[in-house]
C-alpha cells in the first residue's frame, strides 16, 4: 500500500494529504505520516503554511474504528492533533466528503478550516456508545458554544457544511469541487493577509456564556437525560463539556480522556461497534462473487395500492427513482394516490419538504390501471392481499408483460417465494423484497432468495437497498424469514405468560424496561391483531401442522377490538391517543380464559419473562442459522436492531446472547422445556453445540 501520507509543496504552502482508503480513517500509520509530515513540513524554511486534506472521496472519517477493543498503539490521536495545534505555521483543514469523529477532531486542531458546499463535518461517537476522544469535547465549545456543541456531540448527526460555518465550526464554505484548490487558495490569503496562527484551544468567548449562567449547563444536561433511552455516553459528554467550562484546556483534555476511557470499557460501545459493522457486513452477500453485476434499475413498479403497496411506491419516490403504482381497481388507485399526497403534505407542513419537492416526488408516482402499461420498469414489486392464490395470479400477469430482465419481487411477509416463482417462466428473476410497514419509514429491508434467484438479481436487490436509504439483509425462504420468524415465538410466549398469569403489561414493561421502543401486546395493537389472527386462521383452515393452537387473543380478535385502529385491542386508548391503558374487560377475557383452560394464575416474575421471551427469540435464531435461511449471526441482528426495536446499544439479539452467556441460556430453556406443555423451548442443536463448547454466535463461520 502506498504511503498513508505524503507532503507536497504547492510553492510555500505545504499540503499534508492522507489517502487510507475507502474513508481516510485515522489508523496507526495514518497517525504516524501526520506526525512525519508536520515534522518535515516544520523543518522546511520555505513552507510558510500547511493545508491538510484526504484523498479520495472524503476527509478523514474517523479514528479506525477496527482498532478499538485492542490494544492501543501509538501515537495516539489526542497527540497528533495537539501536535498540528502546536505547530509554528499556520494550518488549514480543507474539507469535502465526511469530516467525522477524529477527522473532525484533526479540523479542529487545525488554525482554520475551509469545506466544499457539499461537505459535512460531526462528531458521531456517541452512535458507537463512546464520546470524542481526541479534544472534540474541548475544541468544539471553544467554536460553537457549550449548547450547541452538547446538541452535536449528543446527537451524532453531520452537519451540512454552511450551518457549520453559520456555527464557527469552520470559517469558509466555497464552491467548487476540489478541498486542494480551497485549501491552498484560502491559505494563500492568509499569508498575504496577514494572518497569524489561531490555536482552537486559545479561543474562551463561546465559553462565556456557560461560564456566566451555571443553569445552562443543568439546562442542557436534563434534556440530554430526558432522551438518552439508556444510553450511557450522552451524559458524559455533558460531563466532558462541563470540565471545559468549569476549567482550563488542560484540565478539559484530562477529564475528557478518562471519560473517554470510561465510555470505551463500556458494553454498550461493544454492542454498538457490533451494530455499525454488523450491518455493513449483511451488504455482502455470503457467497456471491464480488465481481457479480447488479443489473441496472432506472424504473421500478409496484402492484397494489395499499398500505404496502403506496409506501414503497414512496420509497422509489423518495429515491429519484420513477415509479408505476398499478391498482385494477380505480377508486383504491385514487385513495392510494391521496395517501401518497397527504403524507408528502405533511412533510412539508412540518417543514421537512418544500413544495417543489412535493410535486417533484409525486411526479414520480405514475398511478395506473393496465398491467400493459409497466412492462419496462426494471424491477416490479407486488404489493397485494397476502394470499397465496391472489400473488400467484398476479405474477402470471406480470410474467406475460414485464420486459425480459426484469426483477419481479414480492413484497410477501409469510408466502413462500419459490411457490410464487414456480407460476413464470422466469424463477431466477423472482425473488423477495419484504419492506416492513409503514415501508417509506422502517429502515429494514428482507430481500429473499429463492431457490432459483439469480446471483446477478441478488446483487441488485442489495445494491437498491441500500440506494432506497434501506438496510438490508439477504435471507432464504422459510416462514416469517428471520424477524417475524423469531417475533412469531417472542409472541407465543407472550401469549403464554398471560395465560399462566401475567398481566399483558407486565409482559411489555419487561420488554420496554430491556429496552424495545414497545412491548409484544402494544406493538400488536399497533400493527392490528386482526393481521395475524387470519394468518393463524388461515394456517389452521390450510392444515398446516405448525399452526398455533387457538388462544386468548383470539378472543381479542374476536370482539373486533384490533387494536389503536379500532380504539381498543388488549389494551384501551382514549380518543386520539397512542397510550396503551389495561382494560377491565379484557383482563376478565383473559381470566375466562383462564378458567376455560383449568390455569391457576401464578405471579410470574420479571427476569421469567424476560428469559421466556428473549431466549425463545435467540432460540429460533439459532434455528434459523442452522438452516442457513440467514448465513451471518450478525445479520439477524441487523434486522432486530432495524427492524424490530431492538435496542442498538446492546447489539442485537445473537450479540446480546453471546455477552449473557449462551450455557445460562441453554440451561434456563432446558428447564422451562422440562415443564408441562414448553417442549418448544427445547435449546436448537446449534445453540447447545456452541454453549458446550464454550464458543458464541460471533466465532461461526459464515455460512
Ligand atoms: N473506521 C474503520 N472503517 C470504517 C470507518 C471507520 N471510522 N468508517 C467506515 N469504515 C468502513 C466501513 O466499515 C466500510 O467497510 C467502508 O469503510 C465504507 O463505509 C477518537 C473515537 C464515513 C459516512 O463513526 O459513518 O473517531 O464494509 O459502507 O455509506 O474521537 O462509513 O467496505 O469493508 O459506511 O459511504 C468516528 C463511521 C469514529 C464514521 C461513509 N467516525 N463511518 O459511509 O460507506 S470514532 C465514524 C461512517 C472516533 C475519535 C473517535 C460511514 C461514512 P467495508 P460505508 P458510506
Amino acid at each position: 500500500m502506498g504511503q498513508a501520507v505524503r507532503l507536497e509543496r504547492e510553492g510555500e504552502i505545504g499540503v499534508i494529504v492522507v489517502e487510507n482508503p475507502p474513508v481516510n480513517a485515522l489508523g496507526q500509520a495514518v497517525r504516524q505520516g501526520l506526525l512525519a509530515c508536520l515534522a518535515q513540513a516544520e523543518a522546511d524554511e520555505a513552507v510558510r503554511a500547511l493545508v491538510i486534506l484526504g484523498a479520495g472521496r472524503t476527509f478523514m472519517a474517523g479514528a479506525d474504528i477496527r482498532e478499538f477493543g485492542k490494544p492501543p498503539v501509538p501515537p495516539f490521536l489526542p497527540d497528533v492533533v495537539d501536535a498540528i495545534e502546536e505547530a509554528r505555521k499556520p494550518t488549514v483543514a480543507a474539507i469535502h466528503g465526511t469530516a467525522l469523529g477524529g477527522g473532525l477532531e484533526i479540523a479542529m486542531g487545525c488554525d482554520y478550516r475551509v469545506a466544499l458546499a457539499g461537505a459535512k463535518v460531526g462528531l458521531p461517537e456517541v452512535t458507537l456508545g463512546l464520546l470524542p476522544g481526541a479534544g472534540g469535547t474541548q475544541r468544539l465549545p471553544r467554536l460553537a458554544g457549550v449548547e450547541a456543541a452538547i446538541e452535536i456531540m449528543t446527537g451524532g448527526k453531520p452537519l451540512p457544511s454552511a450551518e457549520a460555518v453559520r456555527l464557527g465550526i469552520v470559517d469558509e464554505v466555497a464552491e467548487g469541487a476540489d478541498a486542494r484548490a480551497i485549501g491552498v487558495d484560502f491559505a494563500r490569503r492568509l499569508l498575504r493577509d496577514g494572518a497569524v496562527k489561531r490555536r482552537t484551544r486559545d479561543l474562551s468567548a463561546p465559553l462565556d456564556a456557560a461560564r456566566a449562567d451555571p443553569a445552562l449547563l443543568a439546562t442542557a444536561r436534563e434534556k440530554v437525560a430526558g432522551r438518552s433511552r439508556g444510553l450511557v455516553s450522552p451524559l458524559l459528554i455533558v460531563d466532558a463539556v462541563e470540565a471545559a467550562v468549569r476549567g482550563d484546556f488542560a484540565a478539559g483534555l484530562k477529564r475528557e480522556r478518562e471519560l473517554f476511557e470510561q465510555a470505551m470499557d463500556s458494553p454498550q460501545r461493544r454492542g454498538l461497534i457490533h451494530a455499525f459493522f454488523s450491518q455493513r457486513q449483511a451488504a455482502r452477500v455470503p457467497g456471491l462473487s464480488p465481481d457479480v453485476r447488479p443489473r441496472p434499475v432506472a424504473q421500478a413498479a409496484v402492484i397494489g395500492a395499499g398500505t404496502m403497496g403506496t409506501g414503497i411506491a414512496m420509497v422509489f419516490a423518495n429515491a429519484g427513482l420513477p415509479v408505476f403504482l398499478l391498482e385494477t381497481d380505480e377508486s383504491a388507485l385514487g385513495r392510494g394516490m391521496e395517501t401518497i399526497r397527504r403524507t408528502y403534505e405533511g412533510a412539508v407542513s412540518k417543514g421537512r419538504m418544500k413544495e417543489a419537492e412535493l410535486a417533484r416526488r409525486m411526479a414520480l408516482v405514475r398511478p395506473t390501471l393496465d398491467y400493459a402499461g409497466i412492462g419496462e420498469a426494471d424491477i416490479v414489486v407486488e404489493a397485494v392481499f397476502e394470499s397465496m392464490e391472489v400473488k400467484r395470479e398476479v405474477f402470471a400477469r406480470l410474467d406475460a408483460v414485464m420486459k425480459p430482465g426484469a426483477i419481479l419481487a414480492t413484497n410477501t411477509s409469510t408466502l413462500d417465494i419459490d411457490v410464487i416463482a414456480a407460476v413464470t417462466g422466469r424463477p431466477q428473476d423472482v425473488a423477495g423484497m419484504h419492506f416492513f410497514s409503514p415501508a417509506h419509514i422502517m429502515r429494514l429491508l428482507e430481500n429473499v432468495r429463492g431457490a432459483r434467484t439469480a446471483p446477478d438479481v441478488q446483487a441488485t436487490l442489495m445494491e437498491l437497498g441500500k440506494r432506497l436509504g434501506k438496510v438490508s439483509i439477504m435471507t432464504g425462504v422459510c416462514y416469517g424469514f428471520v424477524g417475524n420468524r423469531m417475533l412469531h415465538q417472542r409472541g407465543r410466549e407472550a401469549i403464554d405468560l398471560v395465560e399462566e398469569g401475567a398481566s399483558p403489561a407486565e409482559v411489555d414493561a419487561v420488554l420496554t424496561d430491556f429496552g424495545f421502543p414497545m412491548g409484544q401486546f402494544a406493538l400488536w395493537d399497533l400493527a392490528g391483531i386482526d393481521v395475524g389472527w387470519r394468518i393463524r386462521q388461515e394456517r389452521r383452515k390450510s392444515g398446516d401442522p405448525d399452526a398455533p393452537s387457538p388462544n386468548w387473543l383470539d378472543r381479542v380478535a374476536e370482539k373486533g377490538r384490533f387494536g389503536q385502529k379500532t380504539g381498543a385491542g388488549v389494551y384501551a386508548y382514549e380518543p386520539g391517543s397512542r397510550a396503551p391503558l389495561p382494560d377491565p374487560e379484557v383482563e376478565a377475557l383473559i381470566a375466562a380464559w383462564r378458567e376455560e383452560k383449568g390455569v391457576t394464575p401464578r405471579r410470574i416474575a420479571p427476569q421469567e419473562i424476560l428469559e421466556r421471551c428473549l431466549y425463545a427469540t435467540v432460540n429460533e435464531g439459532a434455528r434459523i442459522l442452522e438452516e442457513g435461511i440467514a448465513a451471518r449471526a450478525g445479520d439477524i441482528d441487523v434486522a432486530w436492531v432495524n427492524g424490530y426495536g431492538f435496542p442498538a446499544h446492546k447489539g442485537g439479539p445473537m450479540f446480546w446472547a453471546d455477552e449473557t452467556g449462551l450455557a445460562a441460556i441453554v440451561e434456563a430453556l432446558g428447564s422451562y422445556a422440562r415443564q408441562p406443555g414448553r417442549a418448544h423451548l427445547e435449546p436448537a442443536p446449534l445453540l447447545a453445540r456452541l454453549a458446550r463448547e464454550g464458543r458464541g454466535f460471533k466465532d461461526l463461520p459464515e455460512a
